[in-house]
């Protein structure tokens, strides 16, 4: 296996902080034994987490006033997965990456996977885009794609999405994302009823053509790029779209998809009730789909949400399976250190939601012991399980701080000596 960042330089690192680490771990399992949790238990569990990088996370994002680029950008998607490769080298908690089709084409599908293989990373869910038009695309979508009023569009972006199932097969994908532009920027500019059902037929295309043991997880988004309205708006449209095609349909949250305020946790524990949710895009924002780095604005709303899973997980919930990726855009940070910060904090927040008293909880819900109710979310929150996490890392080969190593290694220097510059451009790439 290739080693992007030198296994010296990692075990070096470690042993500098090894004293220290250890005697954290210690304290917090002293500290947790009082609260009845064995520490070894939660380690177990915690090292089992894992959560899905975007490809198109490790290039730097812009906005649609202009993007900056950063020092040694991918090229393709080979160089992509070479990132993810230092990404998960370091934090060992993100073995898969999700692709995006087209942006990640290649004429030789079993040599990408190989690649990924040889840089230590798998495939998660992968995404069509018929967002966008491409060069050489015989028909816009404009006006619109799964839900065009035009038939021959339909069935390009259709074609296109069997086309992502195609590829996924032959990269071990489980399932197809999609997620639709479409919409309308006027009132009366399309029939609300017809748009959907015209979503529903294409869908039901793609959905027929779903290996048994696929999903398709529908990803519904209050606005952007439609602003007046948009086909798959909010969790209610994307639940009942998938509760009409069928049991391998399900409901995908990004968390930045979402009016500010809204209370996603709630949203997630609907979803398990309904059986249908298929998982997350985690990220966090302030205003809208702000694509900001996971828990960097709202940890606690994060944690929230995981408490919802990890309440989900131990009751039992069936049909409960959800798909962990991040889905953020950079502009401003090194990818590479955003993803490892970011998927960092998500295992945070599992380890966190895994500490809350659940019996206690209970009791005092059920006896309207509201404050009591509040401070028992609260004292899991509080506990920095920061030793804990170092730990899996190093035991995984990992680094104690993967920034700190990340920086050491001088990675995104030689990515620049070897990748040229991509230079200023206009808007989102
Ligand atoms: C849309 O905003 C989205 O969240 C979808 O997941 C897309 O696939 C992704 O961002 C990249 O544009
Ligand atoms: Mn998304």
């Amino acid at each position: 296996m290739t080693q992007q960042i030198n296994t010296g330089l990692i075990a070096d690192h470690n042993a500098q902080a090894a004293a220290r680490v250890n005697l954290d771990y210690e304290t917090l399992g002293e500290q947790l034994a009082r609260r009845g949790v064995d520490i070894a238990v939660l380690k177990a569990d915690v090292a089992k987490f894992a959560v899905a990088v975007p490809s198109w996370g490790v290039g730097t994002g812009g906005t649609r006033f202009a993007r900056f680029p950063g020092l040694g950008e991918p090229r393709h998607v080979f160089d992509k997965i070479q990132d993810c490769g230092v990404i998960q080298q370091l934090v060992r908690c993100t073995p898969t990456v999700s692709p995006h089709f087209p942006w990640d084409k290649v004429s030789d599908y079993k040599e990408l996977r190989q690649h990924a293989e040889a840089n230590g990373v798998g495939f998660d869910a992968v995404n069509s885009n018929t967002f966008s038009d491409q060069k050489d695309q015989p028909l816009s979508y404009k006006f619109g794609s799964l839900t065009h009023a035009d038939a021959g569009v339909r069935a390009q972006a259709v074609a296109h999405n069997l086309e992502c199932i195609e590829i996924g097969k032959q990269l071990g994908s489980k399932a197809l994302t999609v997620w639709i532009g479409d919409g309308a920027n006027f009132p009366g500019q399309s029939h609300f009823r017809r748009q959907f059902e015209r979503y529903l037929d294409s869908n039901r295309q793609i959905y027929d053509a779903l290996p048994a043991d696929w999903r398709m997880f529908l990803e519904h988004k209050m606005f952007e790029p439609a602003f007046y309205a948009t086909v798959i708006q909010d969790w209610g449209s994307s639940l009942l779209a998938a509760q009409t095609l069928g049991p391998k349909a399900r409901c995908l949250v990004d968390l930045g998809h979402h009016a500010p305020n809204t209370n996603i946790e709630m949203i997630v524990a609907r979803l398990v009730h309904a059986q249908k949710l298929a998982g997350f895009h985690f990220n966090d924002s302030k205003y809208g789909d702000d694509d900001l780095d996971s828990g960097s604005i709202n940890p606690f709303q994060l944690f929230l949400v995981f408490n919802e899973l990890v309440d989900a997980a131990q009751t039992g919930a069936a049909e409960f399976d959800p798909a962990y990726m991040l889905d953020q855009s950079h502009n401003v940070t090194d990818p590479i250190e955003s993803l490892m910060t970011s998927a960092v904090t998500v295992q945070r927040c599992y380890a966190q939601a895994l500490l809350v008293d659940r019996k206690a909880l209970t009791a005092y819900q059920d006896s309207n012991d509201v404050l009591m109710a509040a401070q028992t979310l609260k004292q899991a929150f509080h506990t920095d399980v920061t030793p804990l996490l170092q730990k899996i890392r190093m035991d995984a080969g990992g680094a104690a701080d993967p920034v700190a190593a990340y920086r050491a290694s001088g990675y995104r220097k030689q990515m620049a000596a070897i990748r040229p510059a991509s230079g200023p451009s206009s808007g989102i790439v």
